[in-house]
C-alpha cells in the first residue's frame, strides 16, 4: 500500500476539519488566534490523524467517523510541540523550517496558544456526539485526557527533562517514550476506534499496538536526529544498530497484535511500517 498516497488523500479532510475548528486569525484576540494557527497550518505529516481514521477503517467504518478524534489528537500534538520548543524546555527557534511560535509571537503568546489548543481538543471530541453515543464520546475524552496528562505525555516530558544515564537506561528510555510519544499515538488509534464503535477487547488490543508502534516511532525519530543533544535517546545509549533492531522488534510485535484483523486493517499496518521505517 502507498502510505504517502493514503496520507495525501486523508490530509485534506483533516485540514478542513481543523480549519473549521479554529477561530479565524482575524477574530479577537487576534494575536492569540494567529499564534494558535502558526504551527497548525500548513502542519506536519498529520500521522496521528491518519492513525485515527485508519483505526476506524480497520473496523469496517468510514474514516470520517473518527474525524473528531483525528482533530483532537492533532491539536494536542501541536500544543505539545509549541510548549516543547519554549525557552524553558528545548529552547528551539525553528520547527518545520519556520520560526517557532514563541519566536514569532512571544513567549506568553506561545504558552497561551498551547493552552487554548489543548482545551479546543477536548471541545472537538465532545462535539462528536452528533455521530456517536454521548457515553462513547465521554470515554474517548477520558482516553485522550489520560494520554495527555501526568501519566502520559506530560509525565513523560517531566522524566525526559530529568533523565540521566544509569542502570536500566534502555528500560527507562522506553518508559519515557511510551508516555511522551507513544501514549498520544495510541490515543489517536483508540479514540478513533472508540468513535467507530470498538468493544473493550478491541480497544485493549489497539492500545498495545499503538504503544509498540509509538515507542518504535520515537526510536526511529532519534535515529534520524542522532546529532541532537537529548540524552534520552535509545540510539545514543545502545548504538544505532541495536536501536534499529529494537524498533523492528517492536514493529513486529505491533503487527502481530493485528493478526485477527483482515484487509481493512492494511492502512493501519502500513502507517505503522511507515512511522517506524521512514527516512525523513
Ligand atoms: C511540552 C507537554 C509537553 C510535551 C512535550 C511532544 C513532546 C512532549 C516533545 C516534542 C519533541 C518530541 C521528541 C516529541 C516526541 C514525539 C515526536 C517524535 C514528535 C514529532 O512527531 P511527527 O514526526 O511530527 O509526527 P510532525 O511535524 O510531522 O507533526
Amino acid at each position: 500500500m502507498d502510505v504517502r498516497a493514503y496520507l495525501a488523500e486523508r490530509t485534506p479532510l483533516v485540514n478542513a476539519a481543523l480549519e473549521a475548528a479554529l477561530p479565524p486569525a482575524s477574530e479577537a484576540p487576534q494575536s492569540l488566534h494567529a499564534a494558535m494557527r502558526h504551527l497548525l497550518f500548513p502542519g506536519g505529516k498529520r500521522l496521528r490523524p491518519a492513525f485515527a481514521m485508519a483505526a476506524a477503517e480497520a473496523l469496517g467504518r468510514r474514516p470520517e467517523v473518527a474525524l473528531p478524534a483525528a482533530v483532537a489528537v492533532e491539536l494536542i500534538h501541536t500544543y505539545s510541540l509549541i510548549h516543547d520548543d519554549l525557552p524553558c524546555m528545548d529552547d528551539d527557534t525553528e520547527r518545520r523550517g519556520r520560526p517557532t511560535v514563541h519566536v514569532q509571537f512571544g513567549e506568553s503568546a506561545a504558552v497561551l496558544a498551547g493552552d487554548a489548543l489543548q482545551t479546543l481538543a477536548f471541545e472537538m471530541l465532545a462535539g462528536s456526539t452528533a455521530d456517536v453515543a454521548p457515553e462513547r464520546a465521554a470515554l474517548a475524552i477520558r482516553d485522550l485526557a489520560r494520554a495527555a496528562g501526568s501519566r502520559g505525555l506530560v509525565g513523560g516530558q517531566v522524566d525526559d527533562l530529568a533523565f540521566a544515564l544509569g542502570e536500566d537506561a534502555k528500560a527507562k528510555i522506553e518508559s519515557i517514550h511510551a508516555r511522551k510519544s507513544a501514549a498520544l499515538i495510541a490515543a489517536a488509534i483508540v479514540t478513533g476506534a472508540r468513535l467507530a464503535g470498538a468493544d473493550d477487547a478491541r480497544l485493549e488490543q489497539l492500545q498495545r499496538f499503538g504503544i509498540d508502534v509509538g515507542v518504535a516511532f520515537q526510536i526511529a525519530d532519534d535515529l534520524l536526529d542522532e546529532d541532537e543533544d537529548d540524552a534520552c535517546s535509545f540510539p545514543r545509549v545502545a548504538g544505532s544498530e541495536v536501536a534499529r533492531n529494537r524498533a523492528e522488534q517492536l514493529l513486529k510485535a505491533a503487527l502481530d497484535e493485528l493478526r485477527d484483523l483482515g484487509e481493512a486493517a492494511e492502512p493501519l499496518r502500513s502507517l505503522a511500517r511507515f512511522a517506524v521505517r521512514r527516512r525523513e
